[in-house]
Formats: C-alpha cells, sequence, structure tokens
C-alpha cells in the first residue's frame, strides 16, 4: 500500500503532494514502483495534528481519488475518519476505507462501508491524535490491542460489512511509546492468528525507528523521516514474516523487491 499524502503537515511528506497533480504523478509513480493499493489521506493524523473540516477534506482528497481511481490501474483506499468523506471518495471510485478510529470517529462510518460494499480497516489508536502520545499505557499492549480489534471487528460485521472486505492494523505510533510499538511488531504473529482477518501494518518512517537507530544503532542524533528508509525495509521484512498481508509504505520499491524475495524464499523452504 502506497501513501498519497494530501496534507499540508503529515510528518514525513507534508506539503509535498497539496496539490492534486502533484499527488497524482506521486500516486503514479508509486505504483511504478510496485504498489499495489493507494491509500490517499487529507488529514494528518501525526501527534497534536489539528483537525481539517470535512469540505477542506474533500476538497484536497476527491481530484486525487478520482484520477487515480481511473489511471493508478490498482485499487485506491481512502484514508478517512468521516463517513461522508469516504462515502463521497467511494462514488469517485475509492474501494477501500482505512479508518485510523476504526468507526469511534463517526458513528455513520461502519455502515456508510458496509452499504457501499468496500473494503474497510479498521485501525487502533489510543485516543485521538491530540492526545494519543499523552504518556500511553497498557497492562498488555498485545492483549489489548487484539481486544480492541476484535470488538471493533465484530462491530463492522454487525453494521453490514462483509468478514471478507475486513482488515486490521495495530495502529503502530498511534498512542504508543517507543517500546509498545516494538512488543507489538515482535508479536504480531500473535494478533494475525487471533483476528482471523488480513492484517495491515504502518510502520514507514515513523519516529519510533529513529528513536531505535539512535539507541541502539549509535547514529549520530536520530536520523530524519526520509533516512529511515532502511529501517523502515527491516520492519517491513519482519512484519511479512510474521504474517502480515497489506504494509502501508512511502517507498514501495524496497517493499516489493522485499515482498518477491520473501516469496522465493518461501517457496524454497516448502
Ligand atoms: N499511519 C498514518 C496514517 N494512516 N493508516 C493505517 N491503517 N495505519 C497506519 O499506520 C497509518 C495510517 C500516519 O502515517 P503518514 O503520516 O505517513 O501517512
Amino acid at each position: 500500500m502506497g501513501i498519497v499524502n494530501v496534507t499540508p503537515d503529515s510528518f514525513s511528506d507534508g506539503g509535498r503532494f497539496l496539490d492534486a497533480d502533484a499527488a497524482v504523478a506521486h500516486g503514479l509513480a508509486l505504483v511504478d514502483a510496485g504498489a499495489d493499493l493507494l491509500d490517499v489521506g487529507g488529514e494528518s493524523t501525526r501527534p497534536g495534528a489539528v483537525a481539517v473540516d470535512e469540505a477542506e477534506e474533500r476538497r484536497r482528497v476527491l481530484p486525487v481519488v478520482e484520477r487515480l481511481a481511473a489511471a493508478a490501474g490498482v485499487p485506491v483506499s481512502i484514508d478517512t475518519m468521516k463517513a461522508r468523506v469516504a462515502t463521497a471518495a467511494i462514488e469517485v471510485g475509492a474501494t477501500v476505507v482505512n479508518d485510523v478510529t476504526a468507526g469511534r470517529g463517526d458513528d455513520a462510518m461502519l455502515v456508510a462501508a458496509g452499504k457501499a460494499g468496500v473494503g474497510y480497516v479498521a485501525m487502533h489508536m489510543l485516543g485521538d491524535p491530540r492526545s494519543m502520545q499523552d504518556a500511553p499505557s497498557y497492562d498488555d499492549v498485545v492483549r489489548e490491542v487484539g481486544d480492541f480489534l476484535v470488538e471493533r471487528l465484530d462491530a463492522a460485521r454487525a453494521a453490514g460489512i462483509a468478514h471478507e472486505a475486513l482488515a486490521a492494523d495495530p495502529g503502530i505510533g498511534f498512542g504508543k511509546t517507543v517500546a509498545h510499538n516494538l512488543t507489538l511488531l515482535a508479536h504480531l504473529d500473535v494478533l494475525v492468528a487471533r483476528l482471523g482477518v488480513p492484517v495491515l501494518v504502518g510502520t514507514s518512517r515513523k519516529r519510533f525507528l529513529g528513536t531505535v537507530l539512535c539507541d541502539v544503532a549509535g547514529t549520530a542524533g536520530e536520523p530524519l523521516p526520509e533516512d529511515r528508509g532502511d529501517a523502515t525495509l527491516a520492519t517491513v521484512v519482519w512484519a511479512l514474516d510474521a504474517g502480515a498481508r497489506i504494509v502501508r509504505v512511502h517507498e514501495p520499491r524496497s517493499a516489493a523487491r522485499a515482498v518477491a524475495l520473501l516469496d522465493v524464499m518461501h517457496d524454497v523452504a516448502a
């Protein structure tokens, strides 16, 4: 899943693709580089991000979704917390809704996705983007994130979303410390076995990678987001090997090559 952020303030690419032409060109380049799916978002969810109103979000994402759905040759997902934005994006060609609130942000979301018959990604987040990084705490992060996702997947099915249309995401970086993120990745196989739907993982360029590199690998200063590609790739390989089926990345070329190599190695091992 290649990332197309049509925002001024996303943590790694904010402002680069705010213009629709630039966002579409970027989406097409991601497909050229190996993305099988494009995720278009118009509201940053970085810690402390300011909320975007519906009109502005629609203005940002709808032309981009429409043009990519027509030209990219891969499914387009809409990354939104708002049912009305999701429905409008579906009307212009999106076939997946990626909801970082798992239906808690907008009461109408699950029913809207169910009615439309599109794919739906339910992600775990502790609290909301404004507060999620204020001392997040869990007794057992793997169990609690799993409990949450099981409950939200049940709610999604109850609202009319087909089981086959669902995917689940532990929400790396959403209300989690570095240790929580690492623990979730370390035990991703437990979530994969428990959830019974494809698991999506989004580690790409996230802050915890910089922190780990700085603390453990001894890099001088935390690498900037665009310098976290190699660390991202390590987590992509780890996640796929643990059974994740979708990885959400800024640089699909290296992820697609890793997928190809892993497939060959699994065939040889079988
Ligand atoms: N991360 C971001 C935004 N949307 N959606 C899902 N399902 N999973 C994620 O991990 C996720 C997401 C934030 O990253 P970005 O600013 O690079 O898009």
